[in-house]
């Protein structure tokens, strides 16, 4: 079991939790590429100076087979979340509607009271108006989350707010 609190970066395939992830740690170590299904299991990262891991896990929605429940990801990636319990990073492509498998993911964390955050990756990629329209769109399509936000881990948008708000998440548990 880790001795820290653990972030954890969840999301359907290639929606870019490798390349977030080497963003926040600011140098490139998890693998990153365009076909999905790259990662194949959960690794946990450390930075210098903060008081938690972070954990990238592998995507769902690769498989062609139907849906989060049946992946073969789901023994491994079940098993993380109920032993470790971490905080969900929730990514989602900030282009597209709100996605089926995405609200099933987090129909599977709140059964299980682990809390989570909305993420809606790929911001470089909208326009003004797109953006308005997503925020409203994305950000009210999910129940639950406790925060949400627009990221690009191209530009790195976003990237250290989202640091920022989950150290002081944390730290805020600590001192409850
Ligand atoms: N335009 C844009 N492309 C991105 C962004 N983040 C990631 N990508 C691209 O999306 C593709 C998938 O990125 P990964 O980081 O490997 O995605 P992943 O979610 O880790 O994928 P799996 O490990 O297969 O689950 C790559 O081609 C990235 O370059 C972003 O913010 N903007
Ligand atoms: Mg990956």
């Amino acid at each position: 079991m880790p001795n820290k609190p653990v972030v954890a970066l969840s999301g359907r395939s290639n929606v870019g939790k490798s390349s977030l992830l080497n963003r926040l740690l600011g140098y490139n170590t998890a693998p990153v590429s365009q076909r999905p299904g790259c990662t194949h299991a959960v690794r946990l990262y450390e930075l210098p100076n903060e008081a938690l891991l972070w954990a990238d896990m592998p995507g769902y929605g690769y498989a062609a087979v139907a849906r989060v429940e049946r992946y073969s990801w789901r023994r491994e990636v079940l098993r993380f979340i109920e032993e470790v319990r971490p905080l969900v990073c929730v990514l989602i492509d900030s282009r597209l509607p709100p996605q089926r498998l995405d609200k099933e993911w987090i129909e599977v964390l709140r059964a299980r009271d682990i809390r989570y955050i909305l993420v809606a990756n790929k911001a470089d990629k909208l326009n003004q108006s797109m953006r308005y329209h997503q925020r409203r769109r994305l950000f009210s399509a999910f129940e639950g989350a406790l925060w949400q936000t627009f990221v690009s881990a191209h530009t790195q948008e976003g990237v250290q707010l989202l640091r920022a708000w989950v150290n002081d998440y944390f730290t805020s548990q600590q001192t409850l």
